[in-house]
């Protein structure tokens, strides 16, 4: 009997480790991973890009698994008549096809679609696939769905905040965990950074936490920051391009702080952001300046089941 339970424990804490996030529910002992199909078309940059900030990458059919799975995905989701984008393209050099991965569509099990490939115009630099698994190339400013893929390996191990990102650590004070980016990015890119990896752009709540993030941002030295504009950071407080109308990115008030709050004087025309400054004090920036930000998500926010 204890035989069967310790077998029954281990298989249960095997499944159990096959766990990702809860929007790559699915984990495909094919492939030894995930996908995750996206439904809101993008151009090829930005499907690229999310899938990355998700951890991920975007899917090619690197092999015959690989292809399997993707083609399950697409009729599962697309059905025969659109295609999806894949990670394979050929932006570095014209008609030098690879995957992210680096596996050169010589290697990869795919046929083309009839009369592709065409570069139609000399504009298309990346792949778009159907659900049979034949391809075409395509403009890579096309708007089309696509798949992220992320693969199972050993060193996944979630930690406190849910994730499997180690750069996020939970602060017992406010009970968030936070993670700074050192990589600068305009505040809409870092919106969709924070949003990808499950969380959002750190929103205050209360004084205890714009203590904690102006320590956070006091962490990271100016140096250790990638690039120009690092005496503020971008975090979750927009003006909803209506003048002095300051909320956060929830839309609740901004707790009144002990520091000043510079939110006075900006330009009546132009879209600014919220972010906090090396000293704690809160202000306007243009939202189009890259600078480091903070992401903020609660520990249960990527591991909870989603009840449809
Ligand atoms: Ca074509
Ligand atoms: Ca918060």
């Amino acid at each position: 009997m204890w035989l069967f339970k310790y077998i029954a424990f281990t298989l249960f804490v095997l499944i159990e480790c096959k766990k990702f996030r809860f929007d790559y529910p699915n984990y495909d002992s094919e492939v030894d991973g995930w996908f995750k199909f996206h439904r809101i078309p993008a151009v090829w940059r930005d499907a690229r890009l999310r899938c990355r900030m998700e951890g991920a990458v975007l899917a090619s059919p690197n092999d015959f698994p690989l292809l399997g799975g993707l083609k399950r995905v697409i009729a599962d989701n697309v059905g025969t008549s659109r295609g999806v984008y894949l990670g394979a393209n050929a932006r570095f050099s014209k008609g030098d096809f690879s995957s992210i991965a680096g596996v050169p569509l010589a290697r990869m099990p795919v046929d083309w679609l009839p009369n592709e490939p065409d570069n139609l115009d000399n504009n298309e630099e990346c792949l778009m696939m159907m659900s049979n698994g034949s391809i075409a190339d395509v403009s890579c400013s096309r708007v089309l769905p696509y798949v992220c893929y992320k693969k199972s390996t050993p060193d996944m191990l979630i930690n406190d905040c849910g994730t499997t990102d180690k750069e996020y650590n939970l602060e017992p004070r406010t009970g968030s965990c936070y993670k700074f980016h050192r990589v600068s990015r305009t505040w809409p890119r870092a919106y969709m950074a924070c949003t990808a990896e499950g969380g959002h752009l750190a929103i205050i709540n209360s004084q205890q936490e714009a203590l904690v993030l102006k320590e956070i941002f006091a962490n990271n030295s100016p140096a250790q920051v990638s690039i120009n504009s690092r005496e503020t950071m971008h975090i979750g407080i927009h003006n909803w391009n209506e003048r002095a109308d300051w909320t956060t990115i929830n839309g609740e008030p901004i707790p009144e702080p002990e520091h000043h709050v510079y939110f006075q004087g900006q330009p009546d025309t132009e879209e600014f952001c919220g972010g906090m400054m090396r000293d704690g004090e809160l202000g306007y920036s243009w939202c189009g300046v890259i600078r480091p930000f903070v992401c903020e998500m609660k520990p249960d926010s990527l591991q909870q089941e989603i009840n449809k």
